[in-house]
């Protein structure tokens, strides 16, 4: 098989990439480990930036998610017992979206499906060879090796994809952080509680009241590093929620049936440069936010507005200054968002084993997000999401 642009994975940045390039008249070919069901039922990110959703409207990608979406305008800080609200637009001018990433991965399949052009699930991508000059991937389809020949290669395999493994050790540099906690994530057949997200930095530890849809809630809790889903029934989820989400001005937290339990490990990762000659990294296989700032897919789809621009240039017009330029470009705000997202994270989390000095400073840094504008304006900033850069 020869196409112009191998991608592997169908993820958002695979799906996207592949639907940007299409749209520019580049052929490309998407492998994919999965099978189509777990990747349109992979429960994962919610909350899109006004940025991610203006791109996909201005792809014709949209119609569906702007029709079911959930708009926000603000979010609550919950610390002490109070809830503080931060308005988000009232302080940007841009609005949050709610929108569940396997149904925005359900419209993407369906685009891509629609063009005629090849997406393959149970397609695993095992090796990348010739990296330099004239790439190939090997991968595995209905129990058949096959080679896959192309001009480039948009690894787009998240973070327990090869792409990144493929790059000789020493070419590029890898950013790397633990978290000593976790989230526990449950997805409920319950109506918010809320109309808009509570992050709870309470002394037990973080957690988050976010939603779906008017039915569905979903819900984390900060839990540590070993703990496993068979030490949390129900009752106890359900118990520590109604603790960390506890106000003075009283809350009744809805419950339902739990339809989705997980629980992830927090990192931050950063590839630098996101390139290794003919390959291209793009979204979680470059890079891992922890999930507090809702962050992951929103970098995801900025990259690949990025990377789509640089390979239609290179197509049009032989020119290698965008292709070049790609790493720095999506580094700066890879590492603004880091930064963003591991203060974040720091802020609202219980530190294990810390001192009562360290959350003095977090509730002092919560006090002051709370009561100044220009705290809140920069914070605020942030969340709604950095513009995507000119000429995506
Ligand atoms: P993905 O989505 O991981 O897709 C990679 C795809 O590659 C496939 N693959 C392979 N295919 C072929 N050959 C191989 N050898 C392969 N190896 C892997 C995989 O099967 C998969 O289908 O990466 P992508 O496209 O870069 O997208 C990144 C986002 O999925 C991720 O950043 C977000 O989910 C992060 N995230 C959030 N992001 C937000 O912007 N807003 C949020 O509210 C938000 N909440 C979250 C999140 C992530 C979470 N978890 C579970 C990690 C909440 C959580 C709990
Ligand atoms: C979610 O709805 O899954 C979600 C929302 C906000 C976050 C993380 C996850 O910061």
């Amino acid at each position: 098989m020869r196409t112009q642009v191998g991608i592997l994975g169908a993820g958002p940045a695979g799906l996207l990439l592949a639907h940007l390039l299409h749209l520019r008249g580049i052929d490309s070919v998407v492998l994919e480990r999965q099978t189509r069901e777990y990747i349109e039922k992979r429960v994962r990110a919610g909350l899109l930036e006004q940025g991610t959703v203006d791109l996909l409207a201005s792809v014709g990608l949209a119609d569906r998610l702007l029709r079911q979406r959930l708009v926000h305008h603000g979010l609550e800080l919950l610390f002490d017992g109070v809830g503080h609200r931060i308005p988000m637009t009232e302080l940007t001018g841009r609005e949050l979206t709610i929108y569940a990433q396997h149904e925005l991965i359900k419209d993407l399949v369906a685009a891509r499906l629609g063009t005629g052009r090849p997406l393959l699930f149970e397609a695993p991508a095992t090796d990348l060879a010739d990296l330099g000059s004239t790439p190939v991937i090997k991968f595995v389809h209905n129990g058949q090796p096959g080679e896959l020949h192309c001009d480039l290669i948009a690894g787009c395999d998240g973070f327990h994809g090869i792409s990144r493994l493929s790059i000789p050790d020493g070419a590029v540099t890898a950013y790397d952080l633990e978290y000593p906690f976790a989230w526990l994530g449950i997805l409920a057949q319950a109506p918010p509680s809320a109309e808009e997200l509570i992050y709870s930095a309470h002394d037990d530890g973080f957690s988050l009241h976010s939603m779906r849809s008017p039915d569905i809630t979903r819900l984390y809790l900060q839990v540590g590093l070993e703990e496993k889903l068979e030490e949390w029934p129900d009752d106890r989820i359900w118990a520590e929620l109604r603790t960390r989400l506890a106000r003075r001005d009283g809350f009744e937290l809805a419950d339902g049936p739990i339809l989705d339990r997980g629980i992830t490990a927090l990192r931050s990762h950063v590839v630098d440069p996101m390139r290794y000659g003919k390959l291209f990294l793009a979204g979680d296989s470059a890079h891992i936010v922890p999930p507090t700032g809702a962050k992951g897919l929103n970098l995801a789809v900025a990259d690949v507005s990025v990377l789509a621009a640089a390979i239609g240039e290179w197509y049009r017009t032989g020119s290698e200054t965008g292709l070049d330029a790609y790493s720095a470009t999506c580094l700066r705000r890879v590492w603004r968002v880091q930064h963003f997202s591991w203060w974040m994270t720091t802020t609202l989390h219980r530190i294990p084993g810390s001192d009562p000095f360290t959350r003095a400073l977090q509730l002092s840094q919560l006090r002051y997000l709370t009561t100044s504008s220009a705290a809140a304006t920069s914070f605020a900033e942030m969340y709604v999401g950095l513009p995507l850069s000119k000429g995506d």
